[in-house]
């Protein structure tokens, strides 16, 4: 797909704009893992608190690492997903719990 522009002048000639060189960011996903110790409550407000879904949102996510041992939290660009590994890993660790957050490139 282009993205250039063809500009139509009142002469009528037509010149092509200059492609917008803007490249997409590469993204990554956040992934829980499972674990058998971290209460589900812990996790559901992890979900709720550090990528602001709702609690249908978490509860579902929650019950997916669960039972299927990861689940995906949200796609982000290389720094917010960091940040927000960062911020689960030292959220769980204050609370001592096992859980676990990773990111991998889409
Ligand atoms: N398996 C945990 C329990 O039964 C709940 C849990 C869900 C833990 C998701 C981690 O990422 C996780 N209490």
């Amino acid at each position: 797909m282009s993205n250039s522009r063809e500009i139509i002048r009142s002469s009528g000639t037509s010149v092509e704009e200059a492609k917008p060189r803007l490249k997409k960011p590469r993204m990554y996903r956040v992934l829980l893992m499972n674990d058998d110790y971290t209460p589900m409550e812990f996790v559901v407000t992890i979900l709720r608190k550090i990528f602001r879904l709702t609690e249908e949102q978490s509860v579902q996510i929650m019950l997916k690492v669960h039972t299927e041992g990861s689940g995906v939290c949200g796609v982000f660009t290389a720094e917010v997903a960091e940040t927000r590994v960062r911020e689960v890993l030292a959220l769980a660790r204050e609370h001592q719990h096992p859980l676990k957050c990773t990111m991998e490139p889409e």
